[in-house]
């Protein structure tokens, strides 16, 4: 008997033909084993890879997040992918953009399990993934050439997909979940990384042409951030308490403190309280 599509190995045949794309995922590279598909996806950007390339890994020896913290990625599971952004706005939007992509790619993921699922993952200020309070996936966006005529962005992505309650390590079970937990069946890996790039690609398009409002519009409406009371952790175990207010049109984050003053945060891990 064939294999169901969810547990089928990952190949760049079945994902290309899955793919709705006009640039993303067209170069693609499907690895095995890994060390992290950013990396991987930094080494290509220095022999000239195209905007829109690809790396996806079945697994990650060392995976990452924010800050290096480690990202859990077991082999067959989920998805680990890494998306190199070089088309860039105008000079004078670079800026807006690139504090926008990690919120925007967020985004995308959460839109592309609704798509394919009975799911409605929120995202959490400014790039988790969740379910209720547990975190389906992550991103991470790290970019190179900065003030130069050459900027690229990798937009790093991990989402656990087919990955069991009991497969996770002890720190992760009671805070992380997966499409398969949530929706109580096993997902199509193929088919969500290729919905997850159509998303991804709309979105980036949409904000080159100049429709940024409708992304900040989208991103409202799906925070679960907003209204609620939270603790911001700062650079340097800075700490700060207050609520949730809105979203900036420069992707920050506007907290309202209990003296009732406004403080709009742009990095830092942030904590729903309840
Ligand atoms: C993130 O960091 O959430 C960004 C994760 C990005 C991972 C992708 S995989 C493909 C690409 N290549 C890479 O090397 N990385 C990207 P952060 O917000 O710092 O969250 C990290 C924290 O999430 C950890 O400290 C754990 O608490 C938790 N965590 C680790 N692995 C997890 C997992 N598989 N599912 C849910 N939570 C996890």
């Amino acid at each position: 008997m064939a294999t169901p599509a969810a547990f089928q190995p990952l190949n760049a045949r079945n994902i290309q033909r899955a793919l709705s794309t006009k640039t993303f995922g067209r170069t693609l590279h499907v690895l095995e084993e890994v060390a992290s598909t950013n990396t991987q996806a930094a080494a290509l950007v220095q022999d000239g890879a195209p905007h829109g390339t690809v790396v996806v890994a079945e697994s990650q020896t060392a995976g990452r997040g924010r800050l290096g913290r480690h990202w859990h990625s077991p082999s067959g599971k989920n998805l680990y992918c890494s998306v190199l952004l070089r088309t860039m706005p105008a000079r004078e939007q670079q800026p807006l953009w690139l504090s926008w992509i990690p919120l925007t790619a967020a985004l995308a993921v959460s839109r592309a399990v609704q798509v394919l699922t009975n799911l409605k993952p929120s995202v959490k200020w400014p790039n988790d993934i969740l379910i209720g309070n547990r975190k389906l996936g992550g991103v991470l966006c790290e970019s190179s050439g900065v003030g130069t005529a050459h900027v690229t962005v990798i937009v790093g992505i991990g989402l656990n997909v087919n990955i069991r309650q009991d497969e996770f390590p002890d720190e992760l079970r009671e805070i992380a979940t997966s499409v398969a937990i949530e929706s109580q069946r096993p997902c199509d890996r193929t088919a969500l990384l290729a919905a997850l790039l159509a998303e991804l690609e709309t979105r980036c398009e949409s904000f080159l042409a100049g429709n940024h409002g409708d992304i900040l519009e989208e991103y409202m409406l799906r925070c679960s951030t907003i209204g609620r009371r939270v603790r911001i952790e700062l650079a340097h175990g800075e700490q700060m308490e207050g609520t949730a207010g809105s979203i900036r049109p420069d992707g920050a984050l506007r907290i309202i403190r209990d003296d009732h003053t406004a403080v709009d945060i742009r990095a830092g891990d942030v904590i729903h309280l309840r």
